[in-house]
């Protein structure tokens, strides 16, 4: 239930004044605000009193930051990220912020300020290597993702929690800018021009075109397990020490490997834009991921495995590998569809000079084609690591 009759979007005195009618801070708190938003879609306001201590309050916008009013875009994404949040909470609280109040009417949530610690993809362009973040991020999903799913709940409460993440706006941003538009000559994408030819043999490339939208058909169809949705390095905040997960608006019910494919691509990406020395880490963070997703998963599905077929051999190695080629696959399309798509990377758009730019973008594509040609032959990450070394620069 809301508090508020009717959604305003806030401005920074409007934040202050609500976060001290919702008893966020001390009534005599000096307070003081910065509108901090960068993403694509939301408003975000860090607020702070006399002594630094600071909490966000995140606002969705009923339009897409990121195009303009003319795309109205639903408040309810609000919910389903607070939602999402409090879902991951209950089982890998500490990869995700506090939440401390959420309304719907509003669509805000207040919760945590993290900037202590840093986006991972800045961190990432300048060169650092977060030692953990392969680790936590497998342990985030090895929980969030097995205990969302029908090996852990009856398929009663599973439906339900089916229907509480229903995201048909969001999960139409998806649709449309990760799975088709990339791969058909239309106005949302965006590249250089030097890239015309490789997107030409892009659109033209039926037998690639086919099995994206086998992908797609999997992200429309396959409600595994409460997937975050959008789990690139700009949804990671992390430190050497800590890392946490943000902005689930793009939570759904959909495929399990989503989200490591997404994560994977976007680290594939950054080490595109990398020395070659420096490429390691990065690749090391994917097998991690993965390993430590694995054992997690396995580890819940001996302990918790609700469903009956849990206790038949191979079914567990079935289903790792079914995620692992998914995953593969998404990590093509996602890789794709930042480089020539609607929704770039600053990873590989910032690479100077031009033509070094231009090269990374080209590899960046190969790369994308061949995870998605080939997914069904990439069993490890050792494999999706020796075709990223394999791909040429021309
Ligand atoms: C129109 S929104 C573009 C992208 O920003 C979000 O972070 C998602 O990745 C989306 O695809
Ligand atoms: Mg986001």
């Amino acid at each position: 239930m809301s508090n508020y009759q009717s959604y305003e979007p806030l401005t920074e005195s409007a934040a202050v004044t609500l976060a001290l009618r919702l008893g966020l801070f001390e009534e005599k708190s000096v307070l003081s605000c910065t509108e901090i938003g960068d993403g694509n879609l939301n408003l975000v306001f860090r607020i702070t009193d006399q002594s630094n201590n600071g909490l966000i309050i995140k606002q969705a916008l009923p339009y897409a930051k990121v195009i303009g009013e003319s795309w109205p875009l639903t408040l309810d994404r609000a919910r389903i990220e607070s939602s999402a949040m409090l879902k991951q909470a209950e089982t890998a609280g500490e990869y995700v912020p506090k939440i401390y109040y959420s309304d719907e009417t509003l669509a805000i949530t207040a919760m945590e300020d993290l900037s202590h610690l840093q986006i991972a993809r800045a961190g990432l362009i300048e060169g650092k290597d977060f030692p953990l973040l392969g680790r936590h991020i497998g342990e985030f999903l090895g929980k969030t993702l097995f205990y969302s799913s029908d090996f852990a709940l009856n398929p009663q409460t599973k439906k339900q929690l089916v229907k509480q993440f229903s995201n048909p706006e969001l999960c139409k941003i998806t649709e449309d800018f990760v799975f088709t538009d990339p791969f058909f000559d239309v106005e949302s994408n965006s590249f250089e021009d030097e890239l015309r030819p490789a997107a030409e043999a892009i659109w033209n490339d039926t037998k690639l075109k086919l099995e994206v939208a086998k992908l797609k058909h999997k992200f429309l169809t396959e409600a595994e397990t409460l997937v975050h949705g959008d789990l690139h390095t700009g949804s990671i905040f992390a430190d050497d020490e800590t890392t946490k997960v943000i902005d689930p608006e793009f939570a759904y019910y959909g495929p399990t490997g989503f989200d490591y494919g997404h994560f994977t691509a976007n680290l594939l990406m950054n080490a595109i834009s990398r020395e070659e020395a420096k490429q390691q880490v990065l690749l090391d963070h994917i097998e991690t991921a993965w390993t430590v997703f694995a054992g997690e998963f396995s580890k819940a599905w001996e302990k918790d495995g609700l469903e009956v077929y849990t206790g038949i051999d191979g079914y567990l190695s079935f289903i790792l590998e079914k995620t692992f080629e998914d995953a593969v696959g998404f990590a093509g399309v996602e890789i794709i569809r930042r480089t020539i798509g609607l929704a770039h990377v600053a990873d590989l758009d910032l690479i100077e000079p031009h033509d070094r730019k231009i090269e990374a973008k080209i590899r960046a594509l190969e790369l994308g084609k061949k995870l998605v040609k080939h997914r069904s032959s990439i069993k490890t990450p050792a494999q999706i690591a020796d075709y990223f070394k394999q791909v040429p620069v021309r």
